[in-house]
């Protein structure tokens, strides 16, 4: 691996040893480990072609994958090679480890589910394909500047990415605009606009090295690269026009976890990315299929939420306009083909598209969503209606055009058919299915966790990051006084990396032995920072009052980027830092409780926290957070749960046992119910004392003398309309935080309870999720043949 290492540097970067920096070793590192994964990539890809198999695309918008060279350097079973070779050329891995930037194409939960369906597929040895943008700029980088959140580009692309092969001779035209001409029964499409999606291949290599998939992101660009005749004339902005703006469309992801922007940019990017994707898995299935209507048989096409459904008409665009088929068999035949993921209820965050609008962009698609449209109130009068008041209602021609759709876990596919897709699901019973979310412990417990991960492996041995299920084995130990020793041992080993790196970055001492309680996530109202803080502000003045009653000491932690035009996420960045200010610098308090809120969390951040974490807070309001994943691997790692009914805690809490986690609040029956009943939140907060005195404290200004007008508006939501039932919920929530406190004063229970989360959370592997996409949805299997089949 050296001479491989020293090679790179050589012949790939152009330096020598002696002028090589960070960056160029980290290059030539990543480099060598690319060419290891070359080999089983072709592999792979020549067995699918042989057997003709079938496969699975995936497509999303999002794909949210953090760091690689540690991730590819454990699944290729290399890194103890790798930093012996490293330190071997008298450099400090961990260091080049550290250099590399998150590849952060992704906003939050979405984006990283698409990166752990990635690594679960390769591992489980399924052909698949994930198609993506290559945004030339991720998620944008969060700094605070007097506690308020800004935002400033992020730039990965700045430097060269080591893991991707660029493909310029994979290149597809995609149109846009125009009109469409009708002659003798055939629609002709007169675009107005063409730009070219040039391919970029990244491996992904699963665990041990047995199977690779690709990542197939796409990179926008002009048809002609400029106007020479412009140019020579002087007139450098107008030689560059067209240019500029083909690759717009690949620039910048859109920083929206929850709501549409509704521009028209948006549009162009999903449907960029789709076409893209069709034109491509077709050519590969024509190559060597001579039938269009087989397709179905060979592949699997899953729509991560309807960023992508613009697939279902453009496929049967292609089947009508390009394979002659007729109108109502391609529906059917792109229907079978398709499979749609929900991931959720709130109403603002379901995608419309204007009807002119789609109309202008792409006119023949809208052409044919009519036809859908036709077809489907023909077989089913009075079905809901994809247009809709002049809108295109994208999770219902999405509903309409897969043959299956699934929720993200229990509770939130129940909620799909009982709401969203009601009279869908009346119509069509048998096409809402569900697959609980998973998380790759690869990454999320292997990678991120060695303390706990060395010892698992000690106690149960190395197959369990394959299968997590074997974590089963450490169920025994719960009563083992000496290995729960060693398991907080592990824990403390994490949280003292951690309180290094508090001190060391946000300038805050926080104490190793103080309850470790973490908060991360985007910051949205359902998700209930906000409640968090009060709780916090709560939690101090009842310490500030008595400190010497035998508190349990606790950090809080946040992390989270609020959507740049998210007004409300933003004042609750601002209210966490400014109370962080306050309490922090409390003398009385200033060895019972601390706040911390490092900017820019990122999947890296996480790698960090989680491990460190005692207490994982899961507190939306019930039936508003489709699933989580975070919770997964806070659980994973050895964390309680401080957590509402919601989402996949209901799972979790029925894998780990109820008294293993740390319950409160309305179920999502009870939040229906109470909505119905105006005024609930000023009676909550006239039933809380506790409550009344922190809103009257933030109000007062306690927290922002110099601006005490700050959080009326915050504080005056909150007594007058709390959609998100903050008041309602927050006495349970304080009490249960106070159960927690008395856990935690007794180690010896507090890590069994922890220990029986980490054993009893294997079925939370994204392996698991998977292989229920590809038995219930997708119909393919492992080519990694009979050993696999039988572990799965
Ligand atoms: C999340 N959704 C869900 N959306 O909130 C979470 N949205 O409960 C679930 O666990 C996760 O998906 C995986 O299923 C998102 O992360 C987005 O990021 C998003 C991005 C653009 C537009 C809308």
């Amino acid at each position: 691996m050296k001479d491989e290492i020293l090679a790179h540097l050589r012949y790939s970067l152009g330096k020598d040893a002696g002028h090589a920096s960070v960056y160029d070793w980290r290059m030539a590192l990543s480099l060598s480990l690319r060419d290891r994964m070359v080999d089983p990539w072709f592999r792979s890809t020549q067995a699918s072609y042989e057997k003709r198999v079938k496969r699975v695309y995936y497509l999303s918008m999002e794909f949210l994958i953090g760091r690689l060279v540690e991730d590819i350097a454990a699944n290729l079973g290399l890194v103890d090679e790798a930093r012996a070779a490293m330190a071997d050329l008298g450099q400090d891995y961990d260091l080049l480890v550290k250099d590399e930037p998150d590849a952060a194409l992704g906003n939050g939960g979405l984006g990283r589910l698409a990166a752990c369906f990635m690594d679960s597929l390769a591992t489980l040895g399924i052909p698949a394909m994930g198609y993506g943008i290559r945004y030339e700029h991720g998620l944008f980088e969060q700094d605070f500047v007097e506690g308020k959140q800004v935002e400033k580009a992020e730039t990965w692309l700045a430097q060269r990415h080591a893991w991707e092969f660029e493909r310029p001779e994979v290149s597809y035209q995609i149109n846009f605009g125009g009109h469409v001409q009708h002659q003798d029964g055939k629609a002709k499409w007169h675009p107005h606009e063409t730009v070219l999606a040039t391919a970029y291949d990244t491996p992904v290599i699963g665990w041990q090295g047995k199977w690779a998939n690709t990542l197939r992101l796409w990179s926008a660009r002009p048809q002609t690269e400029f106007d020479l005749a412009s140019f020579n004339r002087g007139d450098y902005l107008a030689a560059s026009r067209s240019e500029a703006l083909a690759r717009t469309i690949s620039r910048v992801l859109y920083p929206d976890d929850t709501t549409e922007t509704g521009k028209e940019l948006r549009l162009k990017q999903e449907y960029f990315f789709t076409a893209a994707s069709l034109q491509d898995l077709l050519r590969r299935f024509l190559s060597d299929h001579d039938n269009i209507r087989d397709l179905p048989e060979f592949a699997a096409i899953q729509l991560n939420d309807t960023h992508p459904a613009i697939a279902g008409p453009e496929l049967i665009r292609i089947l009508v306009d390009r394979h002659g088929l007729g109108m109502v068999e391609s529906i059917e035949l792109a229907r079978r083909c398709l499979g749609y993921t929900n991931h959720t209820l709130l109403p603002e965050a379901l995608e419309r598209w204007p009807e002119w609008l789609l109309g202008r962009v792409l006119p023949r698609h809208l052409e044919i969503i009519r036809a859908i449209e036709d077809s489907q109130q023909g077989q089913h009068p009075g079905s809901p209606r994809i247009l809709d008041h002049g809108n295109v209602n994208m999770g219902e021609l999405a509903f309409i055009m897969a043959h299956k759709v699934n929720g993200v876990s229990a509770l939130h596919t129940d909620l799909v058919k009982s709401t969203v897709f009601a009279d869908l699901h009346r119509i069509h019973p048998t096409r809402i299915v569900n697959q609980t979310n998973g998380i790759t412990p690869r990454r999320w417990l292997h990678g991120c966790n060695p303390a706990l991960s060395t010892l698992i492996t000690r106690e149960i041995g190395d197959a369990w990051p394959a299968d997590l299920d074997q974590l089963r084995g450490l169920r025994s130990l719960a009563g083992d006084k000496g290995f729960l020793t060693e398991f907080r041992a592990a824990k403390r080993t994490n949280k003292e990396r951690l309180s290094n790196w508090v001190s060391e970055h946000c300038g805050v001492a926080i104490d190793p032995d103080a309850m470790f309680d973490i908060q991360i996530k985007r910051i949205h109202e359902y998700k209930r920072q906000h409640m968090n803080i009060l709780e916090t502000i709560a939690l101090w003045n009842d310490m500030h009052a008595n400190p010497t009653a035998g508190w349990t000491p606790r950090v809080k932690i946040f992390g989270g980027k609020a959507a740049p035009g998210y007004h409300v996420a933003k004042e609750i960045i601002h209210l966490i830092n400014d109370v962080a200010r306050v309490i922090n610098t409390d003398p009385v308090t200033r060895d019972l409780l601390k706040i911390v809120y490092p900017p820019n969390y990122n999947v890296t951040m996480a790698e960090m926290l989680i491990p460190a974490a005692d207490l994982s807070e899961q507190i939306s309001t019930a039936g508003k957070e489709a699933s989580g994943t975070g919770n997964m691997k806070f659980a994973l790692n050895g964390a309680l749960t401080i957590g509402t009914l919601d989402g996949a805690n209901v799972e979790i809490r029925e894998h780990v046992g109820a008294e293993n986690f740390f319950l409160f609040g309305l179920t999502a029956e009870e939040v229906v119910e109470r909505r119905k009943h105006p005024g609930y939140a000023r009676a909550a907060i006239e039933q809380s004392p506790r409550l009344q005195k922190v809103l009257a404290q933030i109000a007062e200004g306690r927290f922002a003398p110099q601006d005490p007008g700050r959080y009326h508006g915050l504080v005056g939501n909150l007594w007058d309309h709390d959609h998100f039932l903050v008041s309602c919920d927050f006495d349970s929530y304080f009490d249960t935080q106070r159960r927690a406190d008395e856990a935690f004063k007794n180690p010896a229970t507090w890590s069994a309870m922890a220990l029986h989360n980490t054993a009893n959370v294997g079925w939370f592997s994204s392996d698991r999720t998977v292989q229920g996409y590809a038995r219930d949805i997708w119909h393919v299997r492992s080519a990694l043949g009979a050993t696999l089949e039988q572990s799965a």
